[in-house]
């Protein structure tokens, strides 16, 4: 988080993390094309993200003019080295789970991962503002929402429902994790 009080600007980092091809990049997308923005991709091939995906939005709350910068990570483990680099400095984590019955054992043992990338920031699950996704819910195979909640979620974290191909969500999560970061701030500032 980056504060010009004098200036009355206050930047926050999210980062959407989760397992290659779980919906990260098309929830960018979506929010861009709904805000009229532009995102910015690095080396995207056959729809995996090899880098990274990145856009800006701003908002205005109580005089304070809030800037995001959304970065979603490479999922594939041999791009581990991009993701540790794109996690740096995240103040937020949008964490999205691919409900397809076929990927649940890859979604949970993400959790792991998140919690590493984590660590080496300094920081753990608990103390980091996160809201859990859980994407593709169209899928014919997808897993009832009960059982995945007891399969993959992160304790006391806030989750959503997503098609996010259809944008079905996509603003919901994002205004979650938006809440999140400024119910932080307003705490910090007092
Ligand atoms: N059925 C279905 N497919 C989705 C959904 N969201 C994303 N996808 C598809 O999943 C694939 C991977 O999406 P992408 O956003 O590139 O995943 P990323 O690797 O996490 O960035 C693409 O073919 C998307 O169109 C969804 O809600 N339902
Ligand atoms: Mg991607």
């Amino acid at each position: 988080m980056l504060i010009d009080s004098q200036k009355g600007k206050v930047k926050f980092k999210v980062v959407y993390h989760g397992i290659a091809m779980s919906g990260k990049t098309t929830n960018i997308e979506q929010l861009a094309k709904k805000s009229g923005l532009e995102v910015l991709s690095f080396d995207t091939k056959e729809e995996r993200t090899l880098v990274f995906d990145f856009v800006t939005k701003r908002m205005n709350v109580n005089g304070f003019e809030i800037t995001f910068s959304i970065y979603t990570i490479p999922g594939q483990d041999i791009y581990k080295d991009i993701r540790k680099m794109v996690m740096r400095g995240a103040d937020g984590v949008v964490f999205v789970v691919d409900s397809a019955e076929s990927r649940l054992k890859e979604n949970k043992e993400f959790i792991h991962v998140l919690e590493e990338d984590l660590r080496m920031q300094g920081k753990t699950l608990e103390d980091t503002p996160i809201v859990v996704q859980y994407n593709k819910r169209d899928l014919p195979d997808a897993v009832p929402l009960e059982e995945l909640k007891k399969e993959v979620s992160i304790p006391g974290k806030k989750f959503t429902e997503a098609v996010a191909v259809r944008g079905e969500g996509v603003e919901e999560t994002f205004n979650l994790m938006v809440e999140e970061l400024i119910n932080r701030f307003k705490r910090m500032t007092g």
